[in-house]
């Protein structure tokens, strides 16, 4: 069976393609290739950051390889955080501070649009491929939920009242933007 490496240390996001492409390929993350390394985002962009982290596999490892990057993007604040979303209140910070200084900008704010959007980069063979998911929806004025990780508390999909966070795992990951992008990606690799 062909083997691919999905560049990241993150269990769930492996859990999710392996159910997605349900066992047509062999999915593997940086720790079942021995990858210990810290490889840094440096990209001003996801496409970038998502690149940086596949090309850096595939040159040192040479596996065919797939990388992600996600951000948040708020109409009123020009897009960001985006790229920057995980560190928007400083690089030790946590979700909590991230929120917290959203809403700080964001007080008094009418326009409350914002969109999730994660980026996929392939390197397969001598091609590269991109691949994006978009979810469009609103911040809200409090933090509502538990589930999830990141700003889901203070995000509505389009078309719920609910927060990602008071959605749940199950409803999110059905709708999500990873989602959408992780199943274009699979569609691409298992029709290929
Ligand atoms: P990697 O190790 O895979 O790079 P990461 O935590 O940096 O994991 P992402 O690049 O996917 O994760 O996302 C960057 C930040 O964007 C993340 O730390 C969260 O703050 C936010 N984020 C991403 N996806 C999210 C989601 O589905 N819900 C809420 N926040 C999310």
């Amino acid at each position: 069976m062909k083997k691919i490496v999905f560049a990241t240390n993150n269990k769930h996001k492996l859990d999710e393609i392996r159910k997605i492409t349900d066992g047509s390929l062999q999915i593997l993350g940086l720790a079942d290739i021995h990858c210990e390394d810290e490889i840094e985002e440096t990209g001003t962009t996801l496409e970038e950051n998502a690149l940086l982290k596949a090309r850096y596999v595939k040159e040192k490892y040479g596996y065919d390889c797939f990388a992600d990057d996600t951000g948040l993007e708020v109409e009123a604040l020009g897009g960001a955080p985006g790229v920057y979303s995980s560190r928007y209140a400083g690089e030790a910070c946590n979700p909590a501070d991230n929120m917290a200084k959203l809403l700080h900008e964001l007080a008094g704010v009418k326009n409350r649009n914002a969109r999730f959007r994660t980026v996929i980069t392939l390197l397969i063979g001598d091609e590269m491929h991109f691949f994006e998911g978009v979810v469009n929806g609103r911040i809200i004025e409090e933090q509502r939920g538990e589930a999830g990780f990141g700003y889901d508390p203070v995000f509505v999909p389009e078309g719920k009242d609910q927060t990602f966070a008071e959605l749940g795992n199950d409803v999110k990951n059905q709708i999500s933007h990873r989602a959408l992008a992780t199943h274009q990606l699979a569609q691409f690799l298992t029709e290929r």
